[in-house]
């Protein structure tokens, strides 16, 4: 690609000359011959004549395969060049540059190139980037004399806490020895669990009594109010997108309730201080930002737009799929074959009752699978764990909202809740064996398909619980 430029020496030094790339190669095309030798002199490939001349067009060998550039003052002139340039015979892609958006009469095949447009996005740009600094500066004093550092995200971590965390340590340049991630409780959903072993992230499980020995604690993706009646001896920083609830004190806060993800408040920081971000970092965030906007699907901003353009290019999107596909314990798949040999199907809805489970994350994985099944719009997948009873229901799109079923269905006897397309109800077993007396899998099973097919008005079941 050769890029060439029709251009005057005042807008030379007026624009500074835009020439995007350094890979291109570049002939000027001036009009003055004393600017001609200066260009020359500089080193750069410069040719003479009036624009006006067809002959100019000729000796430069202009053809489809050059970009054009026009940066001259006079418009007529400008219309003029652009006249010349579209009567060779294969013509060339043609750019105009202005001083400010002040577009004279060209072709639309034409494009318009605002010089006072560029400087003010970047000197916008500049501008955020020196106010990110200066918050990462804040936040590094803050927590720089900690020898013990703990970051600490909620009880069952997401990519995106677990990108935030990672993204902190990486700005404050310390290990997993020096400032450890920590949780109340453990990761579960399939795809985090995927996403811990294939990142290498180490979790540490903290109690209220192990925070004493840390010096610091920085909360990500959270705040204080969330960890209840946990008695928490300090919180040095808390950078999150939730929206505040609650007063606490801290040393550094930063809450943006308008970003979908806390891992674009990250990006913004590491961007500003020109941190090095690695291709595991930018894996972990490009995924925490994904997860958390429903792959830009929900309460997105542009600046999680961006966050994610910018990480596309270094993220590793191999494993990402990885991540996202986690793979099936061989010992499930036994309790799999059962759930789908035992299967009800009423109307759009595939049911089915696993019994008691060994861990609880197989019933909506079971439940995401059985949504593949042809003709079902609705999965509902129970099984017995810890003393509940569990129902995990998914459906596709544009139904009835799956966290109104459970609450109708099974409020009333435990709790019942979650979002449009993906809910769970948790029922202790005595409150059923108080309402109903001791029941048998398939008892609970039937109790199950009668509150839900009654709710969403698709029929029966053969045998009515009564
Ligand atoms: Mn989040």
């Amino acid at each position: 690609m050769r890029r060439v430029i029709f251009c005057q020496e005042q807008m030379f030094l007026a624009q500074g000359c835009l020439a995007f790339s350094d890979d291109d190669t570049v002939l000027y095309v001036v009009d003055d011959n004393a600017f001609k030798d200066r260009l020359a002199e500089a080193g750069y490939d410069v040719l003479c004549g009036d624009f006006r001349d067809p002959s100019v067009y000729k000796n430069a060998h202009i053809g489809q395969d050059d970009q054009i550039l026009v940066q001259v003052q006079d418009e007529a002139l400008m219309g003029d060049i652009v006249d010349n340039l579209y009567r060779i015979a294969k013509p060339p892609s043609v750019a105009v540059v202005t001083a400010n958006g002040a577009s004279p009469t060209l072709p639309p095949s034409v494009k318009h190139i605002s010089v006072g447009r560029l400087l003010c996005q970047d000197s916008q740009l500049k501008l955020r980037h020196a106010r990110e600094h200066q918050n990462v500066q804040h936040l590094r004093e803050v927590l720089c004399e900690a020898d013990n550092l703990l970051i600490l995200i909620q009880h069952d971590p997401d990519p995106d806490a677990i990108a935030s965390a990672m993204a902190l340590r990486s700005l404050l340049g310390r290990n997993r020895k020096t400032a450890a991630i920590g949780s109340f409780g453990k990761v579960t959903r399939p795809e985090n669990v995927a996403m811990v072993q294939l990142l290498d992230v180490k979790i540490e499980h903290v109690t209220a009594k192990s925070l004493s020995k840390y010096d610091a604690i920085a909360m990500v993706d959270v705040q204080p109010p969330y960890f209840g009646d946990i008695a928490l001896p300090r919180v040095d920083a808390v950078i999150d997108h939730h929206p505040c609830v609650g007063n606490y004190a801290t040393r550094y806060r930063d809450v943006r309730a308008a970003f979908g993800a806390t891992a674009t408040i990250f990006v913004r920081y590491l961007q500003a201080v020109e941190a090095k971000i690695t291709q595991r970092l930018a894996t972990a965030l490009y995924y925490g930002i994904k997860t958390d906007t429903l792959f830009l699907g929900r309460e997105t901003t542009k600046a999680d737009i961006e966050a994610f353009a910018h990480l596309y290019p270094l993220a590793n999107h191999a494993l990402i799929r990885r991540m996202q596909r986690p793979k099936l314990p061989l010992r499930d798949v036994d309790a799999f074959a059962y759930a789908l040999r035992s299967r009800t199907v009423i109307g759009p809805v595939f049911f089915t009752h696993l019994g008691i489970v060994e861990r609880e994350d197989v019933l909506p994985q079971f439940a995401e699978f059985c949504l593949h099944v042809g003709g079902v719009e609705w999965s509902v997948v129970s099984g017995i764990f810890g003393g509940n009873l569990i129902v995990s229901v998914r459906n596709v799109e544009n139904v009835k909202n799956a966290g109104e079923l459970v609450r109708h269905a099974f409020g009333r006897l435990g709790s019942a809740g979650g979002h449009r397309s993906m809910a769970k109800a948790v029922i202790p077993l005595a409150n059923l064996e108080q309402a109903f007396g001791r029941l048998s899998d398939v008892e609970l099973s039937q109790f199950i398909q009668q509150e839900v097919s009654q709710y969403l008005g698709v029929g029966t079941p053969t045998a009515v619980f009564a």
